[in-house]
């Protein structure tokens, strides 16, 4: 059975359509457009309680949240070698990058793009320029996030990079804008709109 990707172009569904696009495995898009509120029907919401996208259905199984559909795909197709396999020394980190992206790099990035002050720590993420600290810590010397492997940690980390970049953000940071770069320079790199 084909996996179904419930997407928006106008929308983060295109981190995951790269997820999947990178593993160059068969899927069908299934359009829905938050425009039409596609995304809050009764049927919908069975997919995803949260009423976002995108959303992947995969047979009986049903995944929601980026970074949980592209450790599921990663997961899927281990040939693909989008991730470290389990057991191996780098799985515990690609696990946190994988969590990092979406529990602390995203937010403190909506932080920076909608011009949100806070420095309350108590909220459990950073403000963007220690995550942009965190992030170059951890690309090292590159070129990806585990060298020269590329994974589903650069899909959830690079798109919020991207994303930063194409909403008018600078990231001031030349290892940085040289990953974005080498991430959009990918044949199936992510595309916008
Ligand atoms: N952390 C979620 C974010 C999903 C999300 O916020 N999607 C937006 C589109 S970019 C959405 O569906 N917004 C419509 C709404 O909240 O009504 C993920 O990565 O899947």
């Amino acid at each position: 059975m084909t996996m179904k990707l419930y997407f928006d172009p106008h929308s983060r569904s295109q981190v995951a359509k790269w997820m999947l696009d990178e593993a160059g495995v068969d899927y069908e898009i299934v359009t829905t457009l938050i425009k039409d509120k596609a995304h809050k029907t009764p049927e919908f919401l069975k997919i995803n309680p949260a009423g976002k996208l995108p959303a992947l259905v995969d047979g009986r199984t049903r995944v929601f949240e980026n970074a949980a559909i592209c450790m599921y795909v990663a997961e899927k197709f281990p040939g693909k070698r989008l991730a470290p396999f389990p057991g191996s020394p780098d799985r515990g980190r690609y696990l946190s990058l994988m969590v990092y992206s979406t529990s602390q790099l995203e937010p403190a990035m909506g932080d920076c793009l909608l011009k949100i002050r806070s420095n309350n720590r108590a909220r459990g993420w950073t403000d963007f320029e220690a995550a942009k600290d965190a992030v170059e810590r951890e690309l090292g010397d590159g070129p990806y996030l585990f060298g020269a492997q590329f994974t589903a940690a650069d899909v959830m980390i690079g798109s919020m990079l991207i994303w930063h970049r194409a909403f008018g953000g600078i990231l001031n940071r030349p290892k940085l804008d040289a990953y974005v770069n080498r991430l959009r320079g990918r044949p199936k790199g992510m595309k916008f709109g």
